[in-house]
């Protein structure tokens, strides 16, 4: 049985730019590095599809349209007759690179790319496909490109077994697992390779394969599993990814045999020493564990009266002889709060835990920290905890999975969410960024990388919505390069997923560009968060979460709305953030209007910055952006026949459910804040 499988950006007409001419491939001493099959093989396709040959020794009767070479390559090639210039370019300028890095020199019309790995000249021959075809006259490239993150990961929240209520994939809006089906891995690996090329495309180094909660099941990887996480490696590390299993903190006990998982038992600290043995003799490159603790539900150290540094570092002192990283997760919270209990405040707190801490994790502890103090809602500050531990190793984690912003069913390009929080000055403008951070820049800084939970599945768009591959690209390509305008990853995306019809192409953009900012405008407002239907979250529900225990609440009554997380009157939230953002967001007069009901608690006529009350605000945002969702399904009746049938149709259906969902937002809004404020749209629309 053939089932159709959307190429993603690398459909055949993406791979011209290597395969149409003549490609030299030169990399003298990589022959045991496992990622240069893969750029052979990604040659050779290319020549397949383009008509072009490929080289493995220079010829100077045939010369190349493409150059991949290593270092040494290059200084044989330079000295060769009948060298391209561009050759001669690279060599003269020889930048030192790191394994990762690689260096692109057009001239001439021929196209060089020089990297001292497999990886590195994968990472080339990517951005080659990127800038397309050297044009027939003067072009001329000369760039060096390293990666800024070097910890670039996704994680998958995948299950081996259906769980009965979030299903194989946890949040998961893709269909199935692409490794895991009824609790075994797959036998076919055919998805999993072609997932692991289009990641390596985008610059993904390293992921994890199994949900950070973890069941029985998934606990038993550890040890009976070791097969299976060695195939899957296997595929990967073809790829330039590193492998990583979530374990759970109570395994010594539940597969271990142990009475304890104390950390600081010494049975305890065996067990886990020998089954870390266990993984690296199997998988020698193994990247190393992801845990979730003492989080909703999952065990953890507090259990034994010790702290998350106790933790960390047990699980730390047995991957670190293997050369392994535990990526410690520091989303913890009370999840069985009162909701009468006025003195707890959910957003406080992985700072309360973890910023007191700091300097006491072990060096292959990566913390990995929700960009947000909540938990991915379509706006909220940036964590205050990615400020607060100097001493630690900080990994941000991001969500491609789109659990609050339309579940792949609705139209939200998140790159530009990801980039403004990857910029984000934690210190006040031109200071250091969350990117410095988690790359580790700066003096005796070390990196914790960009994570980020997948959004794919075994869906035949790998995404649900094929519009959402944009945001898998995205994630990427913005984890290697943050500075990048995400408008541009878009274009880049568009360009290579669909071709060059510049029409679709300028369709594609306006239905996308403005998306995220569309979604935020139709559903909680003012940085709220957590209107949304408890449980699977989605679509509205104001009250849904307001008498739960989640933490997650937003005070309306008669007379105002927001949470007040100042320090002079509130939970004193503001006072986890280093100047200037703690008086920024303290004052009503500064904090950003797109915020302020996450700081502040204000009546409905709390006037913003344009001049519109809190109200009219909401009224007018929700008429905005259902109108701009519904328009977006007549929008798309202009890449009808643009784009393949099944794709077209695919996003067709989804942009009506869409429509649907966000009037439906528009009218449950709209109507609960005209209900509580009894204060009428200035427009008089229609309210019910
Ligand atoms: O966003 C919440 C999700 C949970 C998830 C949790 C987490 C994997 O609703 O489904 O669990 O966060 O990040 O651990």
């Amino acid at each position: 049985m053939t089932t159709h499988v959307s190429p993603a950006w690398l459909p055949d007409a993406a791979l011209a730019p290597l395969g149409a001419g003549t490609v030299l491939l030169l990399a003298p001493g990589l022959d045991d590095d496992p990622v240069l099959d893969t750029v052979v093989a990604e040659v050779e396709l290319a020549a397949s599809h383009h008509g072009g040959r490929s080289l493995r020794a220079h010829d100077p009767s045939a010369p190349a349209s493409v150059v991949l070479t290593t270092p040494a390559g290059l200084t044989d090639l330079a000295g060769a007759d009948g060298a391209p210039r561009a050759v001669r370019v690279a060599a003269e300028r020889a930048p030192e690179l790191s394994a990762e890095g690689f260096h692109l020199v057009r001239t001439a019309g021929t196209t060089v790319v020089v990297a001292r790995t497999g990886a590195g000249l994968l990472y080339g021959l990517h951005a080659l496909l990127r800038v397309g075809s050297a044009p027939s006259g003067e072009g001329t490239l000369d760039e060096v490109h390293e990666p800024v993150q070097p910890i670039r990961m996704l994680d998958h929240w995948d299950n081996l077994l259906p769980h009965p209520v979030m299903g194989q994939v946890e949040r998961g809006y893709s269909g199935g697992s692409l490794f895991w089906s009824a609790g075994r891995l797959r036998e076919d690996l055919t998805r999993v390779e072609g997932y692991a090329r289009l990641l390596a495309s985008t610059g993904i180094n390293r992921i994890a394969v199994n949900n950070v909660n973890v069941h029985e099941a998934e606990a038993r990887l550890l040890t009976d599993g070791l097969d299976d996480l060695a195939r899957l490696a296997q595929v990967f590390r073809r790829h330039a990814i590193r492998t990583h299993l979530s374990v759970s903190f109570a395994a010594p006990m539940t597969v271990g045999g142990l009475s304890t998982a104390d950390p600081l038992d010494a049975h305890v600290q065996r067990w886990w020493a020998e089954a870390a043995a266990r993984v690296w003799a199997r998988i020698p490159d193994f990247g190393g564990f992801v845990v979730k603790a003492d989080s909703e539900g999952q065990p953890g150290p507090f259990a034994y009266g010790r702290d998350h540094a106790d933790g960390a570092n047990l699980l730390a002192r047995a991957v670190a002889p293997h050369g392994g990283t535990v990526f410690w997760r520091a989303f913890v919270y009370d999840h069985r709060q009162d909701w009468r209990d006025r003195s707890t405040d959910r957003a406080r707190a992985a700072h309360d835990h973890f910023a007191p801490l700091d300097g006491r994790f072990d060096d292959a502890v990566v913390l990995q920290v929700k960009h947000g103090p909540m938990d991915f809602q379509v706006r909220e500050p940036v964590s205050p905890v990615i400020a607060a531990l100097p001493g630690t190793r900080l990994a941000v984690e991001l969500q491609v999975t789109q659990e609050y912003t339309g579940q792949q069913k609705h139209v939200c390009y998140l790159g530009p969410l990801w980039s403004q929080v990857l910029r984000f000055p934690l210190w006040g403008e031109g200071g250091a960024t969350v990117a410095d951070v988690v790359a580790g820049r700066g003096p005796g800084a070390r990196p914790g990388g960009v994570v980020a939970v997948s959004n794919a599945g075994d869906d035949e768009f790998w995404t649900g919505h094929p519009l959402a591959q944009a945001n898998l690209y995205a994630l990427g390509r913005l984890a290697w390069a943050p500075e990048l305008d995400p408008l541009a990853v878009l274009d880049e995306w568009i360009r290579l997923t669909f071709g060059p019809d510049g029409a679709l192409a300028g369709l594609l953009h306006r239905v996308m560009d403005g998306s995220w900012r569309t979604y935020e405008d139709y559903t909680a407002p003012l940085g709220v968060g957590f209107m949304v239907r408890p449980g699977h979250h989605y679509g509205p529900d104001v009250d849904g979460y307001e008498y739960t225990p989640w933490g997650t609440y937003h005070f309306a009554d008669r007379d105002g709305i927001g949470v007040d997380r100042t320090r002079a009157t509130g939970t004193g939230y503001t006072g986890q953030y280093p100047a200037p953002w703690r008086d920024v967001y303290e004052s009503l007069e500064t904090c950003p209007d797109e915020l302020l009901l996450f700081f502040h608690h204000v009546p409905y006529g709390h006037v913003l910055s344009d001049g519109t009350t809190v109200v009219q605000h909401v009224y007018d945002t929700h008429f905005r952006g259902a109108r701009a969702a519904g328009e977006l399904v007549e929008l798309w009746e202009g890449a009808r026949g643009r784009v393949e049938e099944r794709t077209w149709a695919r996003v067709r259906e989804l942009l009506e459910e869409q429509a649907r969902s966000a009037r439906e937002w528009r009218d449950q809004l709209n109507t609960y804040f005209l209900r509580h404020s009894g204060i009428p749209d200035a427009h008089g629309r229609t309210i019910f």
